[in-house]
């Protein structure tokens, strides 16, 4: 890919509605362009990067067993009114009328949609646990949409949906999530903590927001610092493995602003270890039993008795997580972002200097690029004739992990290479593909 045919928009200077470093970025290299409030659209940049984090998301939550569907954005409101929901939503809810003056509503969530489509269809407990998620956008029609996509009205939501016969195999469910959240998130290279966390519109008693560390997040949270040293390498997808991890996160205090409770905080941490500060929530997963199943007659039938299924949910913020990586790697003081490979736009940007009289190196690149493609590895060569800095500045703020430079000392087989926050060596491009392929397989 040539950078001079691709769409990607990039501004000289950061700007100025741009509160957050994330959202000041992703209008800078033009990921995202806004439509209208709290509404974008999606650029190649930007696109790329949310599809790879989808992929993340969708292969760990293949991995604990969650079968995918799509379920569509905009609902009937008639199962709203059943579960008790429609007038509780309030303002948040985007309601809309068809031509036959039936109410309809665009997807703010799916516990609904969801229980219509179990309830028809499952009927006995053998068929349990059934668990469920799509990928899809949520509408909410947010008072004060922030910071780009990262409080935003439109936005796309990996959400998951578990159906259980009774509370232990519920929490079993529930657990899985738990344990998928981590590896996602650690995938993407952050450090999500689970918090406990209050239910809000979605309901139940048992919830865990997952938050990653930033000065600029709009969470508030208390916690004892030591959580951050929990491992989870070892758990296994079985009932007791998964009941130690959580035990194991739980003897810390770790809670958000609405569960805070000052006595509480200091009596279970000594001081040393405590930590008040901000993040960002990636997902928030929910256990609220019987609150959908029983209003909306979801049930099984189990030794000759009618049991309401226990139900949970399970939300990860697919397209905030893009402005939450960006929170998280971006020094915005030197200008140089490091996407995470496995979610990087291109893995290796090739920056060769080119002039009016001389493309040699335009032709090296191209021959880069195409053992890059033989080998699967995605890079952008940038073909104008810009000076060799600001082509460097310019994905500096892109954010491709690797960069090759070919400048004035080009050699035939040696080439500059570095990370993107690192320093130059010389090697074969032999040695460069490997390097870049084994940092992706890890
Ligand atoms: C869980 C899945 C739910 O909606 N129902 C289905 C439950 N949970 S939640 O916490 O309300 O949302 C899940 C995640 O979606 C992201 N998110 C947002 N992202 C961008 N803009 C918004 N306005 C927004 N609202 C929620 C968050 O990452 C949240 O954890």
């Amino acid at each position: 890919m040539y950078i001079s045919k691709s769409f990607i928009p990039i501004l000289k200077n950061n700007p100025t509605e741009a509160k957050i470093k994330s959202h000041q970025l992703m209008l800078r290299v033009g990921m995202i362009k806004q439509s209208s409030s709290g509404i974008y659209s999606w650029l190649p940049l930007g696109f790329k990067v949310m599809k790879k984090i989808e992929q993340v998301v969708r292969e760990e939550q293949d991995r604990v067993g969650v079968q995918e569907i799509l379920m569509p954005t905009i609902q009937s409101a008639e199962i709203w009114k059943e579960s008790g929901r429609y007038q509780d939503y309030g303002e948040e809810m985007l309601r809309i009328k068809d031509r036959q003056n039936r109410e309809m509503l665009y997807g703010p969530t799916n516990e609904e949609l969801i229980t219509e489509i179990f309830r028809s269809s499952i009927k006995s407990y053998k068929s349990l646990p059934q668990l469920l998620y799509h990928i899809q956008w949520k509408f909410r029609d947010e008072l004060r949409p922030r910071f780009g996509i990262m409080r935003c009205r439109e936005f796309y939501m990996k959400d998951a949906y578990s159906f259980d016969l009774n509370d232990d195999e519920a929490q079993f469910s529930y657990n899985k999530f738990f344990l998928a959240y981590l590896k996602t998130f650690k995938r993407l290279g952050l450090t999500a903590i689970p918090m406990a966390a209050d239910t809000g519109p979605i309901g139940g008693n048992l919830s865990h927001e997952f938050i990653i560390l930033a000065e600029t997040g709009e969470s508030k949270i208390y916690t004892d610092k030591r959580i951050f040293e929990v491992k989870s390498d070892d758990i296994k997808i079985e009932k007791k493995s998964l009941t130690d991890l959580r035990k194991r996160y739980e003897q810390y205090y770790a809670v958000t602003d609405e569960k805070f409770n000052e006595i509480e905080f200091n009596k279970n941490v000594l001081e040393k270890n405590r930590l008040k500060t901000k993040g960002i929530e990636v997902g928030h997963i929910f256990y609220f039993g019987d609150k959908y199943s029983k209003p909306m007659d979801a049930s099984v039938d189990f030794q000759g008795n009618k049991e309401f299924v226990k139900m949970g949910s399970y939300g990860i913020g697919v397209s905030r997580l893009v402005g939450a990586i960006i929170e998280a790697k971006y020094d915005d003081k030197k200008e140089i972002m490091k996407w995470p490979i496995s979610v990087a736009p291109f893995d290796c940007a090739i920056i060769p200097l080119i002039t009016k009289n001389d493309n040699s190196n335009l032709e090296k690149a191209n021959m880069i690029l195409k053992k890059f493609n033989l080998n699967k590895i995605q890079g952008i060569i940038d073909d104008t004739e810009e000076n060799i800095s600001s082509k460097i500045k310019k994905f500096n703020l892109i954010g491709a992990p690797y960069q090759i430079i070919l400048g004035k000392k080009s050699e035939e087989n040696i080439f500059e290479f570095k990370e993107v926050d690192g320093d130059s060596q010389n090697l074969s491009l032999e040695k460069i593909i490997e390097i870049i392929n084994n940092k992706k397989r890890n």
